[in-house]
Order: structure tokens, then C-alpha cells, then sequence
């Protein structure tokens, strides 16, 4: 039976008024004739999303008492830089999306050229916002945190999760190749954010290693239940249209095993992340709450 943790609700409302906060205050001001760009920059941040590469982040570098200040910088890095990826996935070549976060996708509002620029300009400010001192007074631990993220959203990872994604559609490719799309789309990023603390905190590495796997069985359940809402979620509740997988011929966990077996999966996973946090106290209460707000949520 699941054990009950502290209602995680409280947090996500933290990490999302101080992410906007932060967000607010580092992407640039309207001015000069690249406002259009700008304006399209704050609109794909501000003011949507859940959340959780933040709180996760937040979390992760509580856990090691990391200051609140460059968590803040750090979150907000990791969600400029997943803002990025969502415009750019929404955009017609991609997965062509209409809706997101309750909205019109960012091509839809603007046009297609502003997306693809905005999405390039967040990519390039997250690490820009990574190499201040304002990140971590360590300059080896922001380059540390660079290349991790780099490699968490680059060729290796969310880019070619997304590519091997696209290659796939139509495609019935074995689940151990569907694990290894989804463990580099989506694991990676969420996988860095639950590292981030432990960099941060520079930890041993036996507790680093125990954050990593946590990120990625986290990762790996989010998908499955992003895959599952796609099925059996709605678009009110998701703030994105549904049904799109299936449409498309997209290759999934859900796609492979089913609707049941698929969500013991991902109930699998959430308990496997939570075994990885044994070695913490309760102080790593609002992750274990994490591992079930990710495999219970309806958005
Ligand atoms: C480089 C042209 C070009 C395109 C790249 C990087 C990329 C396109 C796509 C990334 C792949 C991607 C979007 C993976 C999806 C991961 C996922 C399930 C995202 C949704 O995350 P949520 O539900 O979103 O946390 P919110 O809105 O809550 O932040």
C-alpha cells in the first residue's frame, strides 16, 4: 500500500509564484524593435505550467541546504529552458499543437518565425542565467551544472529523445527502445533537476547517485502517465489537446503494453524512486510526495 506524505499542493504553489517571481525579474524588459521577440519569450514562461522541474529543483537543493536564492536562478533556468521545448515541440514540423498550458501554442499567438526564435533565445538564456555567480559562487559548480544540462538537453538527451520520438510514429519499435526514447525526451531534464540540489550542495556521491536515479525513475513514470492522459485525459484539465498519440502513431509505453499494465508501470516506478530516497531523512518527504504527485496527477 502507498504511504501517505504531506499534501505536496502547498509546494507546487511555492515553486510556481517564486519561479514566476524569478522569471519575471531575469527575462528582459520590452524595448527595441526585437519586442515582438521578447513579448513572445515572456509568454511561453509566464504564468502556466505545473511547475515541477522547479520544484524539483527546489527541493533537491533544500534536502542539502542549498541557498534559496540560486535554487531560484537554477529553477528558473531548467523552466526557461523546458518552455523552450514545448514551444518548439508545438510548432507544425514537431508535434504540431494548437493548445498549451490552456492557451494558444506560441506559433498560434505569434506566428511560426517569433516561435522558433523565442524558443532558440530561452534555450540560450537558461545558460546564460547558469553561468552567473548568482547561480552558485563556485564557478566549477556552474560549469558542472552547465554540461549537465547541456547533456541532459542535447543531442544525448530531450533533442534526441524528441528526434528518435518523430522516427518511431507509425513504427511498433520494442519497449526497451520506447524506454530509451522516453528515458532521453523526458527523464533527462527531470533527472537533472533532482541532481541540481546535490551539485549544488556538492554531496557525496553516493547521494548525488541516489538523486540521479530518483530523477530518472520520476522521469520515466511522468511520461507513462503523459502518455496515458493523452488517452484518457481531458483537454480542459490538461490545458492541451488529447488524443494526439494515437492519431499520430505514436510509439508508447501505453501504446505497447496497454492501459492497465502501463499504469502499474508507472506506480512501479514511483515506488523505486521512493526506495532511492532511503538514505534521507523526512527532510525528503515533499520528493517521496513527488514520486506520487507524478504517477496520481490528472494534469
Ligand atoms: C530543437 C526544433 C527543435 C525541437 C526540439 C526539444 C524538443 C523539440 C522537444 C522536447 C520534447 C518534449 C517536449 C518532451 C515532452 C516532455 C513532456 C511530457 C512535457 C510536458 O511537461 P509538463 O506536463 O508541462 O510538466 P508543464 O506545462 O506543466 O510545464
Amino acid at each position: 500500500m502507498a504511504l501517505l506524505y504531506a499534501p505536496i499542493e502547498p509546494a507546487f504553489a511555492e515553486a510556481a509564484a517564486f519561479t514566476d517571481a524569478t522569471l519575471d525579474a531575469l527575462l528582459p524588459k520590452l524595448v527595441g524593435p526585437e519586442e515582438r521577440l521578447l513579448d513572445a519569450m515572456r509568454y511561453a514562461t509566464l504564468g502556466g505550467g505545473k511547475r515541477l522541474r522547479a520544484l524539483l529543483v527546489l527541493q533537491s537543493g533544500r534536502l542539502f541546504g542549498v541557498d534559496r536564492g540560486p535554487l531560484g536562478r537554477v529553477a528558473a533556468a531548467v523552466e526557461c529552458l523546458h518552455a523552450y521545448s514545448l514551444v518548439h515541440d508545438d510548432l507544425p514540423a514537431m508535434d504540431d499543437d494548437d493548445m498549451r498550458r490552456g492557451k494558444p501554442s506560441l506559433h498560434k499567438a505569434y506566428d511560426e518565425a517569433t516561435a522558433i526564435l523565442a524558443g532558440d533565445a530561452l534555450l540560450t538564456l537558461a545558460f546564460s542565467w547558469l553561468a552567473s555567480p548568482e547561480a552558485h559562487g563556485d564557478p566549477f559548480v556552474r560549469c558542472e551544472l552547465i554540461s549537465r544540462l547541456a547533456a541532459a538537453a542535447g543531442h544525448a538527451g530531450m533533442v534526441g529523445g524528441q528526434m528518435i520520438d518523430l522516427a518511431f510514429e507509425g513504427k511498433k519499435p520494442p519497449l526497451p527502445e520506447i524506454t530509451r526514447l522516453q528515458r532521453m525526451k523526458t527523464a533527462a531534464l527531470i533527472t537533472f533537476c533532482c541532481e541540481a540540489g546535490a551539485i549544488m550542495g556538492k554531496v557525496s556521491a553516493g547521494a548525488r547517485q541516489a538523486m540521479a536515479a530518483y530523477g530518472q525513475e520520476v522521469g520515466l513514470a511522468f511520461q507513462i502517465v503523459d502518455d496515458l492522459l493523452d488517452l484518457e485525459g481531458s483537454a480542459s484539465e490538461t490545458g492541451k489537446d488529447v488524443g494526439k498519440d494515437v492519431a499520430r502513431g505514436k510509439a508508447t509505453v501505453v501504446s505497447v503494453m496497454g492501459i492497465e499494465r502501463a499504469r502499474s508501470q508507472a506506480e512501479a516506478l514511483s515506488q523505486q524512486a521512493i526506495r532511492h530516497l532511503d538514505l534521507f531523512d523526512e527532510k525528503a518527504d515533499l520528493l517521496r510526495a513527488a514520486a506520487r504527485f507524478v504517477v496520481t496527477r490528472s494534469a
